[in-house]
């Protein structure tokens, strides 16, 4: 929500330009919060990777287009590894190895059984909506190195969403209730996750309404896509809240 206290915003509102103010890049406190963020996307690419690997050994059919999304998220990962040097910024990796940890554990569980379809539903569609989301906001806020850098990650986001969509959406059959449970239990995870990294988001003025706004335009509109109506839709997405 915008208040009218600030005559900045007032005046960003007449040129219709909300974002059109930039962060201090070379601020200490900016810095600070870019060390955990820029870890947590360096972090998301490499595991993002790892787990196209898996789901390629899990469907061997499809394994020389799942590696070709994995090598995607290692140019990303490189990328990413930039910025945070453009900005001399040393990434918290142990932060974003713990943010991590319980989507990252349920995606192994679920390799491990053989679980496809729980697999696609974690990497394919939450993570990738939740990478569509912040990298859109992002993009607005951005040092103008790693503007192009995420400019040229978020066209490959949109494919890797894509490609778990096309997969359910043909595969719906026989997953829909796996898809349905398997949200109720990772969507909590990637809601808190949000909760989480939004303070330091804030720092490098990424509004949390924004993201989550962002956030579930993206993943309802995968739902659709796949097939799911509109009550279905609703209640998947309520499951966000609890
Ligand atoms: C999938 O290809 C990659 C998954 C990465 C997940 C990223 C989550 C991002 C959280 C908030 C980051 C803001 C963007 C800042 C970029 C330096
Ligand atoms: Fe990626
Ligand atoms: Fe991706």
């Amino acid at each position: 929500m915008q208040t009218l206290d600030s005559s900045s915003t007032a005046l960003l509102e007449l040129n219709n330009e909300p974002n059109s103010e930039l962060p201090d890049f070379t601020d200490e406190g900016y810095k600070d919060a870019y060390s955990r963020i820029n870890a947590i996307v360096i972090e998301g690419e490499q595991e993002a990777h790892d787990n196209y690997i898996a789901l390629s050994t899990l469907i061997p059919n499809e394994a020389v287009e799942l590696k070709k999304l994995a090598q995607m998220e290692m140019k990303h990962m490189r990328g990413f590894t930039a910025c945070g040097k453009n900005l001399k910024v040393e990434a918290d990796m142990l932060f974003a190895k713990k943010f991590f940890a319980r989507l990252h554990g349920n995606f192994q569980e679920a390799a491990e059984k053989g679980n496809i379809t729980t697999c696609l539903l974690i990497q394919a569609i939450l993570i990738e909506a939740f990478a569509i989301s912040a990298y859109n906001v992002y993009i607005r806020v951005a040092d103008p190195f790693a503007k192009k850098i995420t400019e040229g990650v978020v066209k490959d986001e949109y494919l890797h969403l894509n490609y778990g969509q096309e997969w359910l959406k043909a595969n719906l059959e026989i997953c829909k209730q796996e898809l349905i449970e398997a949200n109720k239990v990772n969507l909590p995870i990637i809601r808190s996750m949000l909760e989480e990294v939004a303070k330091d988001a804030k720092v490098l003025y990424m509004d949390k309404e924004e993201l989550m706004e962002e956030f579930m335009i993206a993943f309802q509109d995968s739902l659709s896509e796949i097939g799911f109506d509109n009550r279905e839709i609703a209640r998947m997405a309520l499951a966000a809240l609890v």
